[in-house]
């Protein structure tokens, strides 16, 4: 089996900031879990290079956008291994391999009688990169702007149209049919809904600057952004050879965005794909917007959050577990000291990393460090075996929808069933009672360690790593099977040292 996710390519008009590096992780972790799964997986990011809002960023400085993109990608391509994310490919739309795919991709709609020529006249933002009818503007001071504040413009030029009107009833039908297409199910409502209001032909070129891939036969044009930048998805599995084994293993994918580019993602990219003849996406993922200490994260504001600062302050799989336990994936949420800091001691500092510490460093006193496996489960051990495996169900039936938090839940929930078996079994009494028992007791929780450890791993992959070494456990080319089943041989305790530091709360 394959599994094919991809982030939105960034815009290269600015350095990356958190919610860049939210959506990037969050991929990573999907793609880390698919791998346990057993799934070949191809992982996808890259930059948005193409734009008048790239090309005024690189005026503004005094730059050719060839230079200024040049620059500003490396900041996104530094960024990933610094996050703990592992790509399989790094996309950036100035490539040739890009020019090339995306005029193919014009060129199959223009075969296919999808577009025409026309004028277009009506309300444009750069910032967004989008059209807007008069009807979802406000006017302040005599100026439009759109509802998330975006000052738009007049714009009236000759352009071509893609019939994106003819698509109205397929898209409907598709959706019907495929209600787990778009997630979370409030924004699969949403966006049939907006389908259902009506749909127009788009505008998909400009003619009042170069910065854009030119419109094959006419370079009078340059091409809409959003479709040489949804293209990359193509790209990159080698499209337009549709015969190539990449393009064969991977197509349809699965896109995690913002909910803020769920319309291109869900409207527009396939009915652009339908249109050419290619299947639409598996599933569009559209998650919620973070704000910082309650405020709308912007430039303007000052208040953008580096990941570099953040990171380096309270630890990577700190970062990385936080923004995926506090918010449920889908929903906005808000980025806090006090949350990361009270989310990290309790989940991590208290709940899990103390219930390593204190096994390892018993089994290290008391038993030898070894750990032989045990035939006498009671039946409290059992129960505990059976939640488990109940956990590890929750857990895969919530990733395979992702919902990363309450798969999340799940794991710590078993964590703390964990904890209360050895608070109440207390070897520490049994080590003087019944040793055999007390060893019997110390197996059953090491597994329930050790398989915590593998399910959290997609999440927090350096803190799990160095747990399962501590338990002398190689994850690496590890695939899920027989999960709930107890460890057949003899586990070693390496060493015994604090994973989750508690962050002191100012
Ligand atoms: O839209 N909270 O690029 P972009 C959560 N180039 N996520 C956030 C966020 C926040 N405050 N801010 C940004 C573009 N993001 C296009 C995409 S795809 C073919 C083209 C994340 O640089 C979120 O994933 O504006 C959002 O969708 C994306 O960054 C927008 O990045």
């Amino acid at each position: 089996m394959s599994f094919y996710i991809t982030t939105p390519i960034y815009y290269t008009n600015d350095v990356p900031h958190i919610g860049h590096a939210y959506t990037t992780i969050a991929c990573d972790i999907i793609a880390r879990y698919n791998k346990l799964l057993g799934k070949d997986v191809f992982f996808l990011t890259g930059t948005d290079e193409h734009g008048q809002k790239v090309e005024k960023a690189a005026i503004k400085l005094n730059l050719n956008p060839k230079e200024f993109v040049d620059k500003l990608s490396v900041n996104f391509i530094n960024l990933i291994p610094f996050l703990g994310c592992e790509i399989d490919d790094f996309i950036r739309t100035t490539e040739d391999r890009h020019i090339k795919s995306s005029q193919a991709l014009w060129k199959q709609l223009e075969k296919n009688n999808q577009i025409y020529l026309s004028n277009y006249e009506g309300w444009y933002s750069i910032r967004d990169e989008a059209y807007y009818l008069e009807s979802e503007l406000k006017k302040i001071d005599g100026k439009y702007f759109t509802n998330n504040g975006s000052p738009v413009e007049w714009v009236k030029e000759e352009s071509y149209f893609f019939k994106l009107s003819e698509w109205e009833d397929k898209l409907i039908e598709y959706y019907e049919n495929n209600q787990n297409s778009i997630l979370p199910k409030t924004r699969y409502n949403e966006v049939l809904q907006f389908i259902k209001g009506g749909l127009k032909d788009l505008s998909i070129s400009r003619t009042t600057f170069n910065w854009g891939v030119p419109v094959p036969n006419n370079s009078k044009h340059v091409m809409y952004v959003w479709i040489d930048a949804l293209c990359n998805y193509l790209t990159a599995i080698g499209y337009p050879d549709i015969n190539n084994k990449k393009y064969n293993k991977y197509w349809p994918a699965t896109h995690i965005v913002g909910k803020d580019i769920l319309r291109f993602h869900a409207v527009y990219w396939p009915a652009f794909l339908m249109a050419a003849g290619i299947e639409p996406p598996k599933r569009i993922f559209a998650h919620g917007w973070w704000t910082n200490e309650g405020q709308k994260i912007s430039k303007s504001v000052g208040n953008v959050i580096d990941p570099y600062n953040i990171i380096n302050e309270y630890g990577l799989d700190q970062i990385r577990f936080f923004l995926f336990r506090e918010v449920p994936f889908g929903n906005d949420g808000d980025f806090s000291k006090k949350t990361i800091a009270n989310r990290i001691n309790a989940d991590l500092s208290n709940n899990f990393g103390n219930l390593v510490q204190r096994i390892s460093s018993f089994v290290i006193k008391n038993n030898n460090s070894l750990l032989k496996p045990s035939e006498n489960l009671n039946k409290v051990d059992k129960a505990l075996i059976n939640l488990l495996q109940n956990k590890y169900d929750e857990y895969c039936n919530f990733m395979n929808n992702q919902q990363i938090d309450r798969a999340i839940k799940s794991v710590l929930e078993l964590i703390s069933a964990g904890n209360a078996y050895v608070d109440n079994q207390a070897p520490w009494l049994l080590k003087k009672t019944n040793k055999i028992r007390m060893e019997e007791v110390l197996f059953v929780i090491t597994n329930i360690i050790i398989k915590s450890s593998i399910m959290l791993y997609p999440i927090i992959p350096t803190s799990s790593k160095k747990i399962l070494n501590i338990f002398n456990y190689n994850i690496d080319n590890y695939k899920f099977d027989n999960f709930a089943t107890l460890i057949k041989h003899n586990i070693k305790i390496n060493n015994s040292e604090p994973i989750f530091p508690r962050i002191l709360n100012d």
